[in-house]
């Protein structure tokens, strides 16, 4: 490394490693790693993956793909040598934001883990321009600026492949970007990022405004652009149908170059994950290829049902896509044909109206669509599987039981142990030998170490220094100052009401009025939120700006700040997850039982030693009976009861607020004097009365058991060593939530790949 280093950086810009600026340095390394990857073979087998997603929130790369090319090591031993920082040099590189959470994230840990473990395949999504947008604060509140990733000089390749994508009134040529993905000591795979040419990036006006009809314009401008007009809709049929017929044609031009010579045998040569309903049309759009090179439609459909499977990534009603016919007549119209004909048949089996493609309101119901011609179906957490079957799709999991399964979703620790914590990886290591790193489930290896006082103290030094970083890194960002020996709470995810940061901001306020009451904690707490808010959430805005007047009142209070700090992280990203997550204490997964289908970031807290703070939802229920009750802290309505308040509409947030003294206390502490000098009436009015009259998920149900639960957990947090030991005890037991298991098992029950 250190020769190949040198060598660039005296090419090209005639200077030393110790001459060199980061840039010098991130641009060098860039170049070395892609000239690595082109030497490594392509992993290969006869079916083929494609992981049709459109986000894939891979983060930044350097690191990431040092770790996967052997390299990281030596680089950061060759950078220090010359008084260089690797953490510094990363900093040059631009995050690409083509995620919005959860979903787009755990596509970047499948595509890491499925090159890892030499699986033949590629992700397939779309090249947007500006991702998703870069979030600022003014005034408390949100605002959203365009943040452009692509550089001259980046990971993305042009390659030749180029495809037409015929809409109904124009035709538009494709262009096709890749992506490495190397795998540790493995083959390379793809990830392939469809795009045009002729992308206008003038035309975004104030913010991330744009003219959103001018397709061959804007079609990969942004990700998701905002849906809350029919102009912001229609521009996102056209930006899914885009990258599937590119994904679908991609498809059948290397299933014939890979021997394919009779495509009705098509599923013997490739297998479609659909990640979520956004590239449901590729089963559609399939058939209509595979008719157009003469297979008869019945067996095309057959081929297609084979080729197909489908994963479920949420229950929210108004998260699954609905496509009125008449935006798809307006945009694709070659497909509706073949959507009429694929409910026809459906109808013509089954009578149940649950069940049918096209409603009675003429709207399409892609997951159904999935469904009946994918030929697996996959909930995310075990809970959520369960929800699934016994409720939201009951009607389908009757017709087609041998089709619906679990898969429990998993991060790479690559990224998320290794890369964003070292020193706890290092020490790992030389406590357990390097085998985890293969086979994660030998971290359990850890719990010998359960008494070993030396061990517990090395583990809280390791943590003390995270959160020493992070509170420099908050102090040269954000200005603002914390402290290292307070307790690190910690809720950082997408802004939405049933993730409830809410909850996590009327503890806020039970927490600043105990300390004005002269009720001192034993120690300081820092509560740290990260999240952006959907452009047209107003909802979720609104919370936002209550958290912000919140820290602001806190922050400034010479009695409260010693002993409460709120900090926002502003533009939450891959990148500042990796800083937060190693710092900290407590991890925040407090969504509405039954809402959260999995949640990843649990995984990456424990993983990291962080102890959970959860309802039984999602993946909390698997991270629960792995640690443990001793390990965890679990508070809140069960999901059946959840289930069961919906079902009957019996759940009241007014009488609880009308009935509980201390709990109208919290709310309305939100339109209090402090607050409405603080902040905007009209956000903070508005967010009270939704609190007060609507509360859709539940928060004042289960606030006040949150608040005994957290007190409990500060409280708990004062026995060093039994803290030290949960802690230790949710690392070992994180090896589950590797995706290379999750990966191995898509392919065992689904994919079939080796
Ligand atoms: C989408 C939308 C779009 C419109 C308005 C509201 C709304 C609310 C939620 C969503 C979520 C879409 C799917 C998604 O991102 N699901 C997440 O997938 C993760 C990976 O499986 C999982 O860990 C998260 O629990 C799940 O929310």
């Amino acid at each position: 490394m250190e020769k190949a280093l040198q060598q660039f950086l005296s090419d090209h810009c005639h200077k030393t490693i110790e001459e060199a600026s980061d840039r010098e340095i991130y641009e060098a390394l860039l170049w070395i790693a892609k000239e690595k990857m082109k030497g490594i073979r392509p992993n290969e087998g006869k079916r083929k993956l494609y992981y049709i997603s459109a986000e894939f929130l891979i983060g930044k790369l350097l690191s990431n793909n040092l770790i996967n090319l052997g390299l990281f090591d030596e680089t950061r031993q060759v950078l220090e040598s010359h008084g260089k920082s690797l953490t510094k040099i990363e900093e040059v590189e631009p995050e690409p934001s083509l995620g919005n959470g959860g979903l787009g994230r755990l596509a970047a840990c499948f595509l890491d883990s499925i090159a890892n473990l030499g699986l033949c395949g590629d992700g397939v999504g779309l090249n947007y321009h500006e991702g998703l947008f870069k979030q600022t604060f003014a005034d408390n509140k949100q605002k959203e600026e365009k943040n452009p990733w692509i550089t001259p000089e980046s990971w993305l390749t042009r390659t030749n492949v180029q495809f037409q994508v015929p809409f109904k009134d124009f035709t538009l040529t494709s262009v096709m970007y890749d992506i490495d993905v190397p795998g540790y000591e493995q083959g390379c795979n793809k990830l392939h990022l469809f795009d045009i040419d002729t992308i206008d990036e003038s035309i975004i006006c104030d913010g991330i405004n744009f003219d959103k009809t001018n397709i061959s314009k804007n079609l990969t401008l942004f990700l998701y652009p905002d849906d809350s007009d029919e102009a912001g809709r229609i521009l996102r049929i056209y930006q899914q149908y885009f990258m599937v017929s590119n994904g679908a044609q991609l498809i059948l031009k290397e299933a014939k170059e890979r021997g394919c010579t009779d495509l009705a045998k098509l599923n013997e040569y490739a297998a479609v994950q659909i990640n979520d309903t956004h590239p449901s049309m590729v089963i559609p759009e399939l058939i209509r290829l595979l008719t157009q090179e003469g297979i008869p439609e019945e067996t095309a459909i057959e081929t297609v049902s084979r080729t197909c499977a489908y994963t479920n990534h949420t229950i929210l009603a108004e998260a699954l896509e609905k496509w009125p016919m008449d935006y798809l007549e307006k945009t694709v119209p070659h497909l509706l044909p073949i959507i009429r004909d694929l409910d026809a048949r459906v109808r013509e089996k089954y009578s149940d109206s649950r069940v049918y493609i096209i409603d009675d309101e003429n709207r399409v119901h892609m997951a159904h669509m999935d469904i009946h011609y994918g030929y697996a179906v996959n909930g995310v957490a075990a809970l959520h599987t369960r929800i699934l079957e016994e409720s939201e799709l009951k009607p389908f999991y009757e017709i087609y039981p041998e089709k619906f399964n679990n898969k429990t979703n998993g991060i790479t620790f690559r990224r998320w142990l290794t890369h964003c914590n070292y020193p706890l990886a290092q020490y790992i290591e030389s406590l357990i030998g390097s085998g985890y790193k293969k086979d994660a489930s030998k971290l359990e290896k850890l719990l010998d170490f359960i008494d070993d006082k030396n061990v517990l103290s090395t583990l809280r030094k390791i943590k003390k220094n995270a959160k020493i970083q992070l509170k420099e890194y908050l102090q040269s960002t954000q200005n603002v100052e914390i402290n290292e020996n307070s307790i690190f709470d910690i809720q950082i995810k997408r802004l939405h009401e049933y993730k409830r940061q809410q909850m996590n901001a009327l503890y806020a306020i039970y927490k600043y009025k105990q300390i004005k009451a002269g009720h001192l904690p034993k120690r300081p707490l820092t509560m740290i939120f990260g999240a952006k808010a959907a452009p047209a959430y107003t909802t979720a805005k609104d919370i936002i700006h209550l958290i912000l007047c919140l820290s602001q009142i806190v922050n400034s209070d010479p009695q409260v700040s010693p002993w409460l700090k709120i900090v926002m992280v502003e533009n939450y990203n891959v990148t500042k997850a990796e800083k937060l997550i190693p710092a900290c204490d407590i991890s925040e997964q407090i969504s509405l039982a039954s809402k959260e289908a999995s949640g990843t970031g649990n995984m990456k807290f424990m993983l990291n030693g962080a102890v959970t703070l959860g309802t039984e939802d999602g993946a909390n229920v698997e991270i629960h009976s792995l640690v443990g009750d001793e390990n965890i802290y679990i508070f809140g309505a069960s999901s059946q009861k959840v289930i069961d308040l919906y079902n009957t509409g019996a759940y009241n947030s007014r009488v609880i607020y009308d009935k509980d003294d201390m709990i109208r206390d919290l709310v309305d502490f939100i339109i209090g004097k402090e607050m409405i000098l603080t902040g905007d009436p009209v956000c903070l009015v508005r967010l009270y009365r939704e609190i007060v009259n609507k509360d859709w998920f539940m928060t004042l149900l289960d606030v006040k058991d949150y608040i005994r639960t957290k007190e409990q957990m500060l409280n708990d947090y004062e026995d060093e060593t039994g803290w030290a030991k949960k802690s230790l005890i949710n690392i070992a037991k994180a090896g589950y939530f590797s995706s290379d298991r999750t990966i191995e098992e898509y392919n065992r029950d689904i994919w079939h790949l080796a």
